[in-house]
């Protein structure tokens, strides 16, 4: 059975081969499958549930996903082979996947790798590098040689780790089977990724049931699921095929609550939970709250533990040793913005740039999620990879927004916006007067990141400064497990944005940025915050979760969300 990583990583490395070929058009379909990878890696519903419900149509349906892709998907999940792929890596027998995840490693140098030196993966680099064997090939500078060290150690660090938008939904999957096979009562997932951390680990599964070696013997032969790892009545873990284990623990009832506050972590947390609990002359631990006299005091819902120590519960998210548990016992947990708060997307790019939908399918998307308005955002003339707009182009582009708005009235709002590049020396990368046009102005780094830490401070504060801007997008330009964040004051620019109105972005693509610990320096300051997805495609939107989970990891609330705002106040709050 294949998962929709595993087709989406085919997929890109059949891209990654083909774009070393020469033949008549091959650039379109390198393209093809490029988007086909982009959009199946980041779809929600697992594709061979798409394709058992509604076969070769409904994979039709799937945005960027034409005739023959549809075809070599189903090929894929009726025989776990993909011809196409095999022939390829026939001619390029070194694995193109992992040589060109590091970053800073493309398709072409792989190549020149594997002709010149026989690298064939990550380790063979790794030795060549340490054996200095690289700086001989022709084509490879010393600048190169020290950015592939780099993007090895980047790699190494997030090793075993896999990000939460990759992990939840294959969790997810398996809860909706285990509840399904009508085995267990209750089944949920604890760990790391109910705490929505931005990289898990492991999966942590919790079940009731009184028959666990039937639950156990299901749990194993899940489709999902690679290998077995160890096996017993009440704990199994497994390797699945995205790369990670799944532990799973079968409780009884009573010590299913003690179990959730246990596994939900974090151990920090846990250690601060326990010694309150200690204090008052109470055990606590996985299968429960002990009074004096040895009984059990909690059973089936957690709530009760934080209760019984005079503490308020809390959401998951909080629980990181960061002040939470004293927070608790005040009973001042502050009540976190929530997924159904979200009104609204404010930063989405189309086909104009380098999205995969147009607007119009990106506003019906959004209509349908229950969405009152979506800024469309596409990047502007510098940022030349994603095919950036100039004044001229951004005239045309906004006339059509607004016959589009006449169009949709009533339905969904689309605002005018744009994600201007903030250019080397502070300056933005559209006229002022363009600007000012626009509902919604995001600003982003996209170019020259490796700056002193000092300058990139001045940079991004001297766009802010210009009072044009609304959303500070990605601000610190780390991307999970690829790229590091680039130097910057955070705290320095955040006195810039309380000044001119700049609300700071929680971006929920695999930038996930600002990330928690960063969200909680700048809401020091009076400063609004947005989270968006920043939509290549429709199927971009259901990332909102991940932007959600992360600012509650920050702590933030309702009020502090300016995409929480209903249309009218919105553009109230961007006017000003
Ligand atoms: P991960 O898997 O690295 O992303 O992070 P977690 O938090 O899921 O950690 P994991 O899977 O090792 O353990 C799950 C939870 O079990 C953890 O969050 C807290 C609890 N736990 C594990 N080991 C200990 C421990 O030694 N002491 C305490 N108090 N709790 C523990
Ligand atoms: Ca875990
Ligand atoms: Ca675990």
């Amino acid at each position: 059975m294949m998962d929709n990583r595993t087709i989406a990583d085919m997929f890109d490395e059949i891209a990654d081969m083909l774009s070393l070929e020469s033949f008549p058009n091959v650039q379109f379909e390198v393209r093809a499958y490029r988007k086909a990878a982009l959009i199946i890696r980041s779809m929600q519903e697992p594709i061979y549930d798409i394709y058992g419900k509604g076969g070769l149509e409904a994979l039709m349906e799937i945005p960027g996903v034409g005739k023959s892709i549809a075809a070599s998907i189903e090929e894929c999940i009726k025989t776990g082979k993909m011809r196409k792929y095999e022939m390829l890596r026939k001619k390029y027998p070194f694995s193109m996947r992992e040589l060109t995840s590091i970053a800073g490693l493309g398709p072409k140098t792989a190549l020149l790798l594997y002709r010149k030196l026989k690298i064939r993966n990550i380790a063979d680099l790794k030795k060549a590098i340490a054996e200095n064997r690289i700086g001989n090939v022709e084509g490879i500078r010393e600048k190169s040689i020290e950015q592939l060290r780099k993007g090895i150690d980047l790699m190494e660090a997030s090793k075993g780790r896999m990000i939460i938008s990759d992990a939840l939904p294959v969790a997810e999957q398996i809860i909706k089977r285990l509840t399904g096979s009508g085995l267990v009562e209750r089944a949920l997932v604890a760990g790391s990724a109910r705490r929505m951390r931005e990289t898990v680990g492991d999966l942590d599964i919790l079940a009731i049931s009184p028959n666990g070696e039937q639950v156990m013997e299901f749990f194993s032969r899940m489709p999902e699921v690679e290998s077995t790892i160890m096996k017993g009545p009440t704990k199994t873990t497994v390797h699945l095929k995205i790369g990670l284990n799944c532990d799973i623990r079968v409780l009884e009832p009573k010590s299913f609550g003690a179990a959730v506050q246990y596994f939900t972590g974090s151990k920090d947390h846990n250690v601060q939970v326990r010694t309150i609990a200690i204090g008052k002359g109470y055990k606590l631990n996985e299968y429960g709250l002990f009074d004096k006299k040895g009984r059990n005091v909690v059973h089936e819902h957690e709530e009760g533990i934080y209760e019984k120590l005079g503490m308020q519960w809390m959401p998951p998210e909080m629980r990181e040793a960061r002040g939470e548990v004293k927070l608790a016992q005040q009973h001042k947990i502050p009540k976190l913005v929530e997924l159904g708060n979200i009104r609204g997307d404010l930063h989405t790019h189309s086909v104009a740039t380098d999205g995969q939908s147009t607007i119009e399918e990106m506003a019906a998307s959004a209509a349908k999620m229950g969405y009152e308005y979506i800024a469309n955002t596409d990047h502007t003339k510098s940022t030349r990879v994603a095919n950036g707009m100039n004044d001229r182009q951004f005239a045309a582009h906004l006339d059509k927004i607004d016959r589009l708005n006449d169009k949709l009235a009533g339905k969904i709002r689309i605002l005018k916006g744009v994600e201007c590049d903030i250019l080397k020396d502070g300056t933005l990368d559209l006229s002022s007067s363009m600007l000012k046009k626009m509902d919604c102005v995001v600003a982003a780094v996209h170019s020259n990141m490796a700056m002193e830490r000092d300058e990139m401070t001045k940079r991004v504060a001297k766009a802010l400064e210009t009072g044009l801007v609304h959303i500070l997008a990605h601000p610190t330009g780390r991307i999970v497990g690829v790229r590091e964040p680039y130097k910057i004051d955070l705290e320095k620019v955040a006195e810039s944005a309380e000044r001119n109105n700049v609300a700071f972005e929680v971006n929920g693509q695999q930038r996930l940025d600002l990330n928690d610990t960063n969200i909680m320096l700048v809401s020091k300051y009076k400063v609004g915050f947005a989270i968006n997805t920043d939509a290549h495609n429709t199927t971009h939107f259901a990332l909102m979760r991940y932007g959600v989970g992360t600012a509650r990891r920050g702590w933030l609330t309702e009020n502090r969300v300016i995409n929480t705002l209903p249309l009218e106040r919105l553009l109230k709050t961007l006017k000003k």
